[in-house]
């Protein structure tokens, strides 16, 4: 391993790694540091009760869980988590059951985010010894484009100016973090607004099915997402940009009873609503994914909409490509994975992201009032449920078991 000296300073140190951002992405790489031994030094601008609790995402494929698992992150998901088979689509006023188990031998696991993140901070600070901040400002990205790359921070403490002086900067710090800010010009940005918006629901109710539901109906998607055996996500399509306080508690079971009905199913168990969001669905990718001596994973790199429940999947598969690349290089001077880095992300990245645009048009594309795209979307899902071929293409890339990867 190289290490520059300590620079002579107080407020400065020094770490091979340092990791902006502890998200999925973030305390995945820092997990798979410590584990080699490498020193680093993860920096996040909330607090540790706030990370592990905000939710967001439930769905992990099979191959991110068994990735957890090999890097020995995944106890308490494989003993907590449900594994799911199959999902149902409903349209026409009829379900249709889809066994992608069947197709792929694989499953979804169902673990909400704040729960992985929670095990995550706990085996990287409290397990294996990483150093964390908390509740940082102002994070600044300094000369990541030299072999001495930097990362300042205040301390919110005493409001402390700070300098960790690194090898390498891992950008795991989302959408709208400091890695982001420091892309020079030549970063190419690409982005696609679905012109859709969907509201964000968590209920305080038993799932409805055990089961992923989406609801293709004339007034707009909707979606039911098993979280925990009191916890629903569900989704309803809107205008990009609603308030939502226009949809108060008996709007959205109402519109979700209209949107989800089936023959021969039940209607939903309805329960208190926990959140309420709107969010404008929309994409990016940035390209390459390495900057000098910064390296972006996970939503600092790509945003993919939750239409197919990908993001975090995609956040997991950069982590652990840069924590395995990180230490191969610094353990054992091998820079093969870290010079592979970008081009092996970007192809599972937009794979994912045709996979959503094409589910986008499924979802939404009977509810648009143009009588030629409902037809072409009724065709679309038609031939999931005749054709064994398209079913076989859909289960692969919904579980994303692809070889090419
Ligand atoms: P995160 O989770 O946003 O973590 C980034 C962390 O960086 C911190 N941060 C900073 N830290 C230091 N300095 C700065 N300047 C900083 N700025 C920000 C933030 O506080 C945060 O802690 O990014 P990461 O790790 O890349 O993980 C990405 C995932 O969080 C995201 O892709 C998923 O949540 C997307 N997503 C889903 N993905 C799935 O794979 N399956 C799902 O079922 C799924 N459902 C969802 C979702 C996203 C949703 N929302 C809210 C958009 C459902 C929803 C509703």
């Amino acid at each position: 391993m190289t290490f520059s000296p300590h620079p002579n300073s107080p407020s400065a140190s020094r770490f091979p790694v340092v990791v902006v951002g502890a998200g999925p992405a973030g305390l995945a790489v820092g997990n798979i540091l410590r584990a080699a031994g490498v020193g680093c030094l993860v920096l996040e601008t909330e607090s540790r009760e706030f990370i592990e609790q905000r939710p967001r995402a439930g769905v992990i494929e099979e191959w991110a869980v068994r990735g957890l698992e090999r890097r020995g992150l995944a106890g308490r998901l494989l003993e907590r988590a449900e594994r799911h088979s199959e999902c149902e689509f409903r349209f026409d006023g009829r379900a249709y059951r889809f066994a992608y188990q069947e197709l792929t031998g694989q499953h979804h696991w169902i673990y909400p985010q704040p729960l992985l993140v929670t095990d995550l901070v706990r085996e990287y600070a409290d397990v294996r010894g990483g150093e964390i901040r908390f509740g940082v400002r102002d994070v600044r990205l300094h000369d990541v484009h030299s072999d001495r790359p930097a990362v300042s921070y205040t301390d919110p403490a005493t409001g402390e100016r700070h300098m960790a002086h690194c090898d390498f900067v891992a950008g795991c710090d989302g959408a709208r973090g400091a890695s982001r800010a420091a892309l020079p010009p030549s970063a190419r940005i690409s982005r696609h607004d679905y012109g859709i918006g969907w509201l964000a629901l968590l209920a305080e109710a038993p799932p409805s099915a055990d089961r992923v539901l989406f609801g293709m109906h004339a007034g707009g998607f909707a979606g039911h997402m098993p979280r925990s055996p009191g916890v629903t996500r569900y989704y309803l399509q809107c205008p990009p940009g609603d308030d939502p306080d226009d949809w108060p508690e008996d709007r959205v079971w109402a519109e979700l009873q209209q949107r989800l009905r089936a023959a021969g199913r039940p209607p939903l168990t309805e329960g208190r609503l926990l959140e309420k969001r709107v969010l404008d669905m929309h994409n990016y990718v940035v390209e390459p994914m390495v900057f000098g001596r910064l390296f972006l994973a996970g939503d600092a790199a790509h945003l993919v909409a939750p239409i197919a429940a990908k993001g975090m999947n995609l956040a997991l598969n950069d982590a652990f490509l840069l924590g395995d690349g990180l230490v191969a290089y610094l353990a054992e001077g091998d820079r093969t994975g870290l010079d592979g880095y970008s081009a092996a992300c970007l192809r599972r990245v937009w794979d994912y992201q045709e996979f959503s645009e094409w589910l986008s048009e499924v979802y939404h594309g009977t509810s648009h009032g143009d009588p030629f795209r409902a037809g072409t979307t009724l065709a679309r899902l038609r031939r999931l449920f005749a054709s064994p071929a398209a079913a076989a293409a859909f289960a692969e890339q919904y579980l994303g078991t692809a070889g090419m990867y």
